[in-house]
């Protein structure tokens, strides 16, 4: 494009703001036909742009994928290694805005191409912002949730005290509904809960959520960023443009130092939450309740009671008290009144794989704990026990294994490390804890060969049966054995769920003796 075509352009996209906008006949290339990248052409056909979709995976789902596209409207897909190596044309002419799956890294080649022709990358949450209002429709108001740790379990508490409060609620974002399909629902929300991950945010530019919250930070991603720096100004973005309020974790200055950097709207505040007693403008807990002191008249001598501590069951990690609190000062922003905060956390039913009791015989504990994807999370899994057999390990995503191992030594019995390549988990536990016994079952020690030909699976599967076989011949009464692994799965299983089911499904049928028995291995 030279330089005029650029900038008519760049013009063009500055004035798509609503639904209604000029959308017709815009050149737009879709990168990934997953969740985000599906739901985003569909978006962009009925919009009436032309659109070309590219995937590097040619597989039977995605063509049917492609076929359905084809049906909706004009369309060219293109899968195969090849299709995501080029940026390619659309109608013949370069593209004028490249809209891309979040799992996409920015060095990704067709990615480079369209940065360095100067066509610019948004993401399908940017997407969804610019579409938002639509004539004849009400606009739903957006409250934002990011952090390091404790996503999914805040934005579904929050979508459950913004249903308790009356209002049309939906978790939309990371957490599985593309967001774009949330904002296109035929009878619109009054609020959306939006999870957005740091991919997520590093291709959005123009947000204005009405509260938002990063509810930690701590390593992660650093692969896909190229470094920490990076990993945490993504995260920073959640508060930009915010209206109302943007929420920290006073217990982490991290977040809060992103607020006191944010280019906020005026009059929007800052509100804390801690899982201790709270200053002014904070939520918090005093002699078990969780309190309010941000949204109420006289905040500056009293709290509002929003629910115990109790409501959230019988056993209450302090990770859930802060993250029902995050969610709680999200709804109270979003005009929730204190009774819905206890309904809306009584209503809530935990998702699996988060320290999840799978079993208890002969006095060991088996806890799942596979949305444990990195060193942080595991961490608050690790701290709630005293002598574990640790079975991590996976895809470390280039995090530091070091302050993890260092923290938690003296709680480690063993660790067995399952994984493609875990050799960054096992020198930090040589370096940290030289005592533990540690067990490599890399890829080589877990070949089908070895293990019963009746309950092949994929590599993971076999390997999770003989890392639950080893932790049983470890563990005593006393103990625990925590699947935690600090680490993705998707070297060995196509998500974290399905790792905490093969965990699950071992422990049934190796220590429960439910399916097939130790022996068979
Ligand atoms: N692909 C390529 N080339 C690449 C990368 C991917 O061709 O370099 C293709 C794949 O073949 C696949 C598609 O792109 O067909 C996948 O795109 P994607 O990885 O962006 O995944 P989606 O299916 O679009 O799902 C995304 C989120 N995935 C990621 O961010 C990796 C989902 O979050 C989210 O629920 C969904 O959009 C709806 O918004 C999942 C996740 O793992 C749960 N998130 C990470 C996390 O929570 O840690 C960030």
């Amino acid at each position: 494009m030279s330089g005029d075509d650029l900038r008519d352009a760049h013009q063009r996209l500055a004035d798509l703001t609503s639904w209604n906008a000029d959308w017709a006949g815009l050149r737009v290339v879709v990168t990934g036909i997953g969740l985000s990248g599906f739901s985003a052409a569909d978006t962009l056909i009925e919009l009436g742009a032309r659109v070309v979709v590219c995937d590097s995976t040619d597989s039977e789902e995605n063509r049917s994928k492609a076929d359905t596209l084809r049906i909706v409207g004009a369309v060219d897909v293109l899968l195969g290694e090849d299709a995501a190596g080029t940026l390619p044309l659309v109608d013949g002419k370069t593209p004028e805005l490249v809209v891309t799956s979040p799992g996409w890294r920015p060095t990704q080649p067709l990615l480079s191409a369209a940065d360095a022709a100067g066509v610019p990358i948004w993401g399908d949450v940017e997407l969804a912002w610019r579409v938002r209002t639509r004539e004849g429709r009400p606009t739903a108001e957006w409250v934002t949730i990011t952090g390091t740790n404790g996503k999914t379990t805040t934005v579904t508490l929050a979508e459950s005290m913004l249903r308790a409060a009356g209002l049309r609620a939906i978790a939309a974002g990371n957490v599985g509904t593309p967001i774009l399909d949330a904002i296109r629902d035929p009878q619109g929300y009054d609020v959306i809960a939006v999870e957005l991950s740091s991919f997520q945010l590093h291709w959005s530019y123009s947000l204005e959520p009405l509260a938002s919250v990063c509810l930690n930070l701590a390593e992660d991603h650093v692969d896909w960023h190229g470094g920490f720096d990076e990993y945490r100004a993504a995260k920073a973005k959640v508060y930009e443009n915010t209206r109302v309020a943007c929420v920290y974790n006073a217990e982490d200055p991290a977040t809060e130092r992103m607020v006191e950097e944010a280019d906020v709207q005026e009059g929007c505040r800052a509100i804390g939450f801690t899982t201790n007693t709270p200053a002014v403008s904070m939520l918090g807990v005093v002699d078990e309740l969780l309190v309010d002191r941000a949204f109420i008249e006289q905040r500056k001598d009293s709290a509002a009671e929003l629910a115990s501590v109790t409501d959230l069951g019988e056993v209450v990690p302090r990770h859930l008290v802060a993250n029902a609190l995050a969610a709680a000062a999200l709804a109270r922003a979003a005009g929730a009144p204190p009774a819905a905060v206890r309904e809306g956390i009584r209503n809530y039913r935990p998702s699996g794989h988060r320290i999840e009791l799978v079993a208890a015989r002969d006095g060991v504990l088996w806890i799942n704990d596979s949305k444990a994807t990195n060193p942080h999370a595991a961490h608050a899994a690790l701290s709630s026990f005293h002598s574990v057999v640790w079975i991590a390990g996976g895809l470390s995503k280039g995090v530091d294994y070091n302050e993890l191992v260092r923290n938690n030594s003296s709680r480690f019995k063993a660790a067995v490390l399952i994984g493609r390549d875990s050799s960054d988990l096992a020198s930090a536990l040589r370096r940290h804890a030289p005592d533990v016994p540690v067990i490599e079952l890399g890829a080589g020690h877990t070949g089908k060969d070895e293990l019963p030909s009746q309950h092949s699976g994929s590599d993971g599967v076999q390997a999770m049966r003989a890392a639950v076989t080893e932790a049983l011949r470890i563990a005593a009464d006393g103990d625990t054995v925590l699947m935690a692994p600090a680490a993705a799965s998707m070297d060995q299983f196509p998500s974290y769920a399905h790792r905490g089911a093969a965990f699950i499904e071992a422990v049934r049928g190796i220590v429960e003796g439910q399916g097939f028995t130790a022996k068979e291995l």
